[in-house]
C-alpha cells in the first residue's frame, strides 16, 4: 500500500494542552507520525510518497471562509500582542452569549473559532495543517489513479474540526476533505468510516443534512467522554441526511469482543449504502494502554479490524487520525493496514 507523508508534520508542535485541570505537555507530539513512518517502512508495507499542493480550493468546499482565514491568520495576531508562546482559546460562546457577532480581538476569535483547549496555534500550526490536508488530497488522487487502496500518513489529525471551528488537537477536517474531494471527482456516494476511539463530531456537523456522504463512528459514550456534546445513538442525520448518519457509543473497557460486535454492525451499514469508495478516520487510540483512552484493543485486534474493513471490497482511504500510546501507535496504525490487504481489497 502507498502512503503519503509530509516532514512538514513538525511544524506543529505544540507546547501545552489543559487537561485534567492542569496544564500537561501535549499528547498530540510531532513522534507519533514518526513511528508511525518508522513501522511502515520496517514491514515493507509499500512505497512512501511526499503530498502536492491543492491550494485552498478543496479545503473551502468544506470549511468556512472565514474560519479558514482565522487559521492562517491567528498566529501572526497573536504575535502582534508580544506573545511568544503558544495561542489557546480561553471564553466560549456556549448557549445564550452571542455568535451573531465576531470578536474582532484574536483572543475573541480564538473562543469563537474553537470548541476546546487542546488546539495550540503555533509559528507552524497553518503550514502543518495546509500539509496535513495535502497529504490527504494526494493519497486520494493516487488511489483514484491506481484504483488500489492508499495510507495519508495525516498530522495533525482532523475529525474533531467542523466547518467553523477547531478543537481537539484538530484543525482541517482531513477526511471530510477528501471525502468531498471523492465527491467532487465523479463519486456518487462516499461512506466515512471513524474507528477513533473519540467521535468524530466535526466529520459527522459537516456531513449530517446530506445523503451522499454516509458518516458512520464507534467510539467512546459521549455520556462518559471526550466530546461529551455529540456522538450518541439518537444522531441519525436530518433532511436529506436522516438515515445516513450511524453512530456506535460504547461503554469503557470495551474490548474486541464488544467492538468486533460493533463493527460489524456498522460494516453491514456501509455495505448496505453500496459507496464507491470509503475513507476510514484511523484513530488507534483505541489501545489498551492509550493514556487517554479507555478501550481495551490488543496489538492483534488491528489486523482484525483490517481484516473486515477489506472485506468490504472498496477503494478505501485511510487517513490517520488519533493514538497516543506512541511505543505502540506505529505497529496498531500498520496493522489495520496489512490486514486490509490480507482480506485482498
Ligand atoms: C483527538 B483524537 C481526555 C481529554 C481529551 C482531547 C482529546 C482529543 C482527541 N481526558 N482531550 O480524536 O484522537
Ligand atoms: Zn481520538
Amino acid at each position: 500500500m502507498l502512503t503519503i507523508y509530509s516532514d512538514d508534520h513538525r511544524l506543529h508542535h505544540g507546547n501545552a494542552e489543559l487537561i485534567d485541570g492542569t496544564l500537561k505537555p501535549c499528547f498530540e507530539m510531532p513522534s507519533r507520525a514518526d513511528m508511525v513512518l518508522e513501522r511502515v517502512r520496517k514491514v515493507g508495507l509499500g512505497d512512501v510518497a511526499g503530498p502536492r499542493e491543492y491550494g485552498l480550493e478543496p479545503i473551502l468546499r468544506v470549511h468556512d471562509a472565514g474560519y479558514v482565514e482565522f487559521l492562517e491568520t491567528a498566529w501572526s495576531r497573536w504575535q502582534a500582542t508580544g506573545r511568544q508562546h503558544d495561542a489557546l482559546p480561553l471564553v466560549w460562546p456556549v448557549r445564550d452569549l452571542r455568535i451573531d457577532r465576531k470578536p474582532q480581538d484574536i483572543d475573541g476569535l480564538m473562543g469563537y473559532y474553537a470548541f476546546d483547549a487542546g488546539v495550540p496555534i503555533t509559528a507552524g500550526t497553518w503550514r502543518a495543517v495546509r500539509s496535513s490536508a495535502n497529504v490527504a488530497l494526494t493519497a486520494l488522487d493516487e488511489m483514484l489513479v491506481s484504483g488500489r487502496s492508499t495510507f495519508a500518513l495525516c498530522r495533525p489529525p482532523g475529525h474533531h474540526a467542523a466547518a467553523a471551528y477547531m478543537g481537539g488537537y484538530c484543525y482541517l477536517n482531513n477526511a471530510a476533505i477528501a471525502a468531498q474531494a471523492l465527491r467532487d471527482k465523479g463519486a456518487q456516494r462516499v461512506a466515512v468510516l471513524d474507528v477513533d476511539y473519540h467521535h468524530g463530531n466535526g466529520t459527522q456537523s459537516i456531513f449530517y443534512d446530506r445523503a451522499d456522504v454516509m458518516f458512520v463512528s464507534l467510539h467512546g459514550d459521549p455520556a462518559v467522554e471526550y466530546p461529551y456534546f455529540l456522538g450518541y445513538a439518537d444522531e441519525p442525520g436530518a433532511g436529506a441526511g436522516l438515515g445516513y448518519n450511524h453512530n456506535y457509543p460504547l461503554a469503557h473497557g470495551t474490548d474486541w469482543a464488544v467492538y468486533e460486535t460493533a463493527l460489524a454492525d456498522a460494516c453491514g451499514k456501509i455495505a448496505a449504502y453500496a459507496p464507491d469508495a470509503v475513507v476510514v478516520s484511523l484513530g488507534v487510540d483505541t489501545f489498551e494502554q492509550d493514556p487517554i483512552s479507555r478501550f481495551r484493543l490488543k496489538n492483534a485486534d488491528y489486523l482484525k479490524m483490517g481484516e473486515m474493513i477489506g472485506r468490504l471490497g472498496k477503494p478505501t482511504l485511510f487517513v490517520m487520525e488519533g493514538g497516543y500510546a506512541v511505543e505502540d501507535i506505529g505497529i496498531n496504525a500498520v496493522n489495520v493496514l496489512t490486514g486490509f490487504e490480507e482480506a485482498g481489497a
